[in-house]
C-alpha cells in the first residue's frame, strides 16, 4: 500500500483542535482509497519557544526536509511571543528553505455559506508570491528610543522570483478561466513595482492565450469586493497577496473557509499546508473553531500528493455537510460535530 510520510505541527492556539480535525478526515479519506498517512508531531509552537528560546529547534528544517508533505495549524501566542518573532521563527523559514514559493489560496463560496456579497458566482485563486518581496526580513533599526531614531524595511523582488511566480501564475490560469490578473502598486513603487510590471508584460507573450490585466492593488482590493466574479486567477508580492487574501477569506465567508498551500513546484522539497487563519488564542480548545479551512488545506494536500481522486472526495464531502448547514453559522457547530458530518459524507 502507497504511505505518504506526513509532518505534522498543530501549532498554537486553535491550531491543535483544527489539525485533529483535518486528520481524521484525511486518514478516513486514505482508507476509502486504500493508501496510508504516517503522521509524525512536532511541537513547534511559541510554547516551544517558551521553553527552549527557539520556534524550530536547529535541526528542524533538516528533521522536515525528509517528508511528503506537512500540515501545519497554526501560529501566534501574542500574549506571551511577538508575532513577529514567532512568524520569523517557524513559518517564514520553512517557506523559504523549502523554496514553496506558491502560496495558493482559492476563494469561492462553498454551498449553504453566506458570505456578505451580493455576488454568488465568484471563484478567485489568489497566488502569493511566498518568498521574498516585502517579508524578505531585510532592514534594521538605528538610533533606537531617541527622537532620531529609524527603521527600514526592505522589500528584495529577484527577477528569478517575480519570472517564477508570474510563470506559475499563468500556469495555473491556462488550467483555469485563462485570465490573469498581475497586482502592483507601481505608480507608488517605481523600482520594484515597475518591475513586476515590466516581467509581467515579457512573460505575457509567451502566454497569449491568457487575458493579463495589470491592477494597482487599491483598485483590485475595491474590484475583489464589487465584481469578485469579474477575477479569476491573482498574482501578488508576498504583502499585497498577504492582504488580498483576508479579503478573499471575508468574501467567502470567513477565515474559517480560507485554505491554503504553500508549494515547492519542483516538488525539489515537502510542500506545506495550511489554513490561512492564526491561532485565535481566545477560542482555543474550547471546539468552536471552524476546521474547514484546515480540511481544505488537506485536500490540497492530498492532490498535491497525487491522491487527486481522494482530494475531489474529500471536498465533496465538505460541500455535502455545507450544503446541509453544518459549519455555515459561526459559532453554531461544534468542531466535532462539522468533523464528523465530512467524515461521515466520506463514507
Ligand atoms: N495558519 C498559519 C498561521 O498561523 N497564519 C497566521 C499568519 O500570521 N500568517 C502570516 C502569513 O501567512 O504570512
Amino acid at each position: 500500500m502507497k504511505s505518504y510520510s506526513i509532518a505534522l505541527i498543530p501549532g498554537d492556539g486553535i491550531g491543535r483542535d483544527v489539525t485533529v480535525a483535518a486528520w481524521s478526515v484525511l486518514e478516513t479519506a486514505a482508507k476509502n482509497f486504500g493508501f496510508a498517512l504516517a503522521g509524525t508531531e512536532f511541537p513547534w509552537s511559541c510554547r516551544f519557544f517558551k521553553e527552549t528560546g527557539r520556534m524550530l529547534p536547529e535541526d528542524g528544517i533538516e528533521t522536515l526536509r525528509g517528508f511528503d508533505a506537512i500540515l501545519l495549524g497554526a501560529v501566534g501566542w501574542p500574549a506571551e511571543v511577538p508575532d513577529s518573532v514567532s512568524l520569523h521563527g517557524l513559518l517564514l523559514p520553512i517557506r523559504k528553505a523549502f523554496v514553496q514559493y506558491a502560496n495558493i489560496r482559492p476563494h469561492r463560496l462553498l454551498p449553504g455559506v453566506k458570505g456578505p456579497l451580493r455576488a454568488e458566482g465568484f471563484d478567485i485563486l489568489c497566488i502569493r508570491e511566498n518568498t521574498e518581496g516585502e517579508y524578505s526580513g531585510a532592514g534594521g533599526r538605528v538610533h533606537q528610543g531617541t527622537l532620531d531614531e529609524v527603521a527600514v524595511e526592505t522589500s528584495i523582488f529577484t527577477r528569478a522570483g517575480v519570472e517564477r511566480i508570474l510563470r506559475f501564475g499563468f500556469e495555473q490560469a491556462r488550467a483555469r478561466r485563462r485570465k490573469l490578473a498581475s497586482v502592483t502598486k507601481s505608480n507608488a513603487q517605481k523600482y520594484s513595482m515597475v518591475f513586476w510590471d515590466e516581467i509581467t508584460r515579457k512573460l505575457a507573450a509567451d502566454y497569449p492565450d491568457v487575458e493579463v490585466t495589470s491592477y494597482h492593488v487599491d483598485a483590485l482590493a475595491a474590484r475583489m469586493i464589487m465584481a469578485p466574479e469579474s477575477l479569476d486567477v491573482v498574482v501578488a508580492s508576498n504583502l499585497f497577496g498577504d492582504i488580498l487574501t483576508d479579503i478573499g477569506a471575508a468574501i467567502q465567508g470567513g477565515l474559517g473557509y480560507a485554505a491554503s498551500a504553500n508549494i515547492n513546484p519542483d516538488r525539489s522539497a515537502p510542500s506545506m499546508f495550511e489554513p490561512v487563519h492564526g491561532s485565535a488564542p481566545d477560542i482555543a480548545h474550547l471546539g468552536i473553531a471552524n476546521p474547514i479551512a484546515t480540511i481544505w488545506s488537506g485536500a490540497m494536500m492530498l492532490d498535491h500528493l497525487g491522491e487527486t481522486a481522494a482530494a475531489g472526495r474529500v471536498m465533496k464531502a465538505v460541500e455535502a455537510a455545507t450544503a446541509r448547514g453544518i459549519g455555515t453559522v459561526p459559532g453554531k457547530d461544534r468542531t466535532d460535530a462539522i468533523t464528523a458530518a465530512v467524515v461521515a459524507a466520506l463514507t
